[in-house]
């Protein structure tokens, strides 16, 4: 394929661990804008896929395309995100093991178009019985519900993930898709009551005041105009041109059917969303003292639908919205709230139903998609989360996701450049060891027990009353003065060269400096909802705010734990589901700012090559070896292969690999013998003896046949 100088010099290399010069950057760079510029937008290094997010459609991601791709060699064919799935397939069948695949890169790189072509590979090329047909079609569009309720246009993506998601594909021993799980992390609910300029709320709100029916929009007491809801407006852009939400609003409902959801639910849901819409529409008038008149019209009138879709007792919601309950002595006395104060309670209602409506719609579709019966089953994992992101101010939510990134970042390096190299070290082969930045130091810093921000975070939200967001930030400044990856309006200038403003604090992360605004951290830590106000959610008729409220809730007198120390918590569990199964990786990059095709901007590019440790991966690839097997493992799959080991081998393993390999002719430089493993540098060594093992096999069946056919 790369065979003329001309084509090669063209389209580049399709593999950087063929590059000449590897150790270049530049010549990394010169390759991966080559390619970008031929519409080539993967690249290999090894068995890691790079891709470029083009930004437009290739057309390379046909039925045809997938019939080309399966079942063929990894190396043998261009390379391609359904080449390293059914690379990943075939060696889960093979070695009937679990495998899941990391997808990272920065908001906006492509990740979840990624898993999205992934999922549809597996759909669509896997065997299936008929019986099974829907579970594909229930896997296929779980992802359109998904998304309609947990993404949303932000200024870095049209379409972001505003929540992580790991979904596990199941697939039984035949290698047919018989179910799957999803697990969800941290939605950023926040973005129900405020979007920033040039964002929107979840999709979902305009899907369906755009897209719903006019009966549908009657009954919900909401109006074709999503001008006429203040929960929708704040980013000043419900249009947007690269939505649909009209046809979108039509696969989501048609998906949500498939998935079966009954009538009911289906109507409880859009219940549950205009009733939102309403909620942000109640406007608290204040009287001359501050406090909330309740004769207002429009809480009555906006609150009237809220009520009636919730199926809520009158009076009781609205009562929770502007009063305090107080227990003194015995007696209960409703004290009124401030205005300032009933626009909170009422934003934290509409928080609190939104993301736990969330959470009962992913158990909902993992009900839809569990495989019943108990046979052994093999999975991949798919993990797509919210990439790493810096807007112009960053809250608590940007803390949290870019935490995360850093957390999947520290998974990478463990498993790729560390232990990698603490193999070799084990095995005592000769290694020059390749250096690399750990963001450990920077994991620590946010988690550490006592001492993380985390940790320093919480401990604030103990002190009601006396804790406010600036004592937070005077503590961490306090507390984490000379790190290296910390830094306060105090130290600014020294670290960096841009000021801060009092009120922020800067985190040095692995991908770059973001400035948070402690405004808010608390708050959201805590994310507390009125007691009176959960008590009046859980008499609804509303089957999913029932049962939503309803779940049991921590006890009463142990404090539930904060939002951050629950994600830091997930995340650990979600580390550990990983350790498990063998990692495959797909490292996205973002070619431009402006979300435009054709422009490679060399200056962005080249920073996430660096960070994502693309150069370092390159190197210990180059220099370390693809494969490595122990020596029984090895020897008891080959040894048919060679007179002397088969069919019994009565030496030690390691020198019936070492007679074997001879045998086969491996050369000096292909191969390394380890302590307890051979290692083996190219694929293409062990592919060609795999070969030989296939031939092999099959001239042994036919001279067993032969054998046979004589009596
Ligand atoms: P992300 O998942 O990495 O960001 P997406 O996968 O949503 O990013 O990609 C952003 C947009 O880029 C998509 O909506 C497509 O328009 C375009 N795009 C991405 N990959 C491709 C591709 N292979 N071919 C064509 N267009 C593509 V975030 O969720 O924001 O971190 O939180
Ligand atoms: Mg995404």
């Amino acid at each position: 394929m790369e065979g003329s100088l001309t084509a090669r010099d063209r389209v580049g290399i399709q593999d950087f661990v063929l590059l000449d010069a590897y150790t270049s950057e530049t010549a990394f760079m010169d390759n991966l804008r080559k390619r970008f510029n031929e519409n080539l937008i993967y690249t290999y290094i090894g068995t890691l896929l790079v891709s470029v997010n083009p930004y437009k459609e290739l057309g390379i991601y046909t039925k045809k395309q997938m019939d080309i791709y399966m079942g063929v060699n990894f190396f043998e064919l261009p390379p391609h995100i359904f080449a390293l799935a059914d690379n990943v397939y075939r060696t889960m069948i093979s070695e009937t093991n679990n495998h899941f695949i990391l997808i990272s890169g920065e908001s906006g790189a492509g990740k979840t178009e990624a898993s999205k072509k992934v999922l549809q590979f597996y759909a669509v090329c896997c065997p299936s019985t008929r019986l099974l047909d829907n579970v594909r079609d229930r896997l296929l569009l779980s992802n359109p519900v998904l998304e309609a309720f947990g993404n949303a246009k932000t200024l870095k993506n049209d379409n972001s993930s505003r929540f992580g998601k790991y979904m596990d594909i199941q697939f039984d021993h035949q290698g047919a898709a018989v179910g799957g799980h999803v697990l969800s992390y941290l939605l950023e609910k926040s973005r129900v009551v405020h979007q920033n300029h040039g964002e929107r709320n979840f999709h979902i709100f305009y899907q369906l005041v755009e897209g719903g029916e006019d009966e549908l929009l009657r009954w919900l007491g909401l109006e074709r105009n999503c001008q006429n809801y203040r929960f929708l407006i704040q980013g000043e852009c419900a249009k947007v041109s690269s939505i649909n939400d009209k046809s979108d609003w039509k696969t989501v409902q048609k998906a949500l059917t498939i998935i079966e959801f009954s009538e009911k639910d289906i109507e409880h849901l859009f219940a549950i969303l205009a009733s939102v819409l309403h909620l942000g529409n109640v406007h608290f008038g204040a009287s001359a003292l501050g406090y909330v008149l309740s004769t207002d019209t429009s809480i009555k009138f906006s609150s009237n639908y809220a009520l009636e879709l919730l199926g809520i007792p009158s009076n009781m919601l609205r009562e929770g919205l502007t009063h305090r309950k107080i227990e003194a002595k015995a007696e209960e006395v409703l004290s009124p709230f401030t205005a300032e104060h009933a626009k909170y309670a009422r934003d934290a209602l509409a928080k609190a139903i939104y993301g736990r409506t969330f959470s009962w719609l992913v158990n909902k579709i993992n009900e839809s998609l569990a495989n019943k019966d108990s046979t052994r089953k093999t999975v991949i994992g798919l993990l797509d989360i919210y990439g790493f992101e810096v807007f112009d101010v960053n809250s608590f939510e940007q803390f949290c996701i870019n935490f995360c990134n850093e957390k999947l970042q520290q998974l990478f390096i463990q498993l790729t450049l560390k232990s990698e190299q603490e193999e070799y070290e084990m095995e005592g082969i000769e290694w020059e060891p390749v250096p690399y930045f750990n963001n450990k130091i920077i994991c620590d810093l946010v988690e550490e027990k006592h001492r993380g921000i985390i940790s320093i975070l919480d401990e604030e939200c103990l002190r009601p009353g006396e804790a406010t967001d600036f004592t937070f930030l005077e503590k961490l400044e306090e507390k984490m003065c000379g790190h290296p990856h910390f830094v306060t309006h105090k130290l600014a200038d020294q670290k960096t060269r841009k000021t801060l403003e009092r009120g922020d604090f800067r985190l040095l992360h692995y991908a770059g400096e973001v400035t948070y605004s402690v405004a808010g951290f608390l708050d959201k830590n805590n994310d507390l909802l009125y007691r009176n106000i959960k008590e009046v959610m859980r008499q609804s008729k509303n089957s999913i705010i029932q049962h939503c409220f309803n779940a049991i809730e921590p006890d009463g007198k142990k404090r539930p734990e904060t939002v951050a120390t629950q994600f830091k918590n997930s995340l650990a569990g979600l580390t550990e589901i990983l350790m498990t199964k063998e990692p495959w990786y797909v490292r996205c990059l973002k070619p431009n700012h402006c979300k435009q095709p054709d422009r490679f901007d060399d200056v962005m590019v080249r920073h996430q090559v660096k960070y994502l440790g693309l150069m370092e991966h390159l190197r210990v690839r180059r220099a370390g070896f693809a494969y490595r097997r122990r020596y029984e493992v090895f020897l008891k799959r080959y040894k048919a292969l060679c007179p002397d080991t088969w069919p019994h081998w009565k030496g030690t393993p390691a020198e019936g690999v070492q007679r074997l390999i001879k045998h086969l002719g491996y050369k000096p430089d292909e191969y390394k013998m380890g302590r307890t493993k051979i290692f083996i540098r190219h694929p293409r060594t062990l592919f060609a003896t795999e070969d030989a093992f296939e031939i092999c096999k099959h001239e042994l069946a036919t001279r067993i046949q032969a054998k046979y056919k004589g009596y």
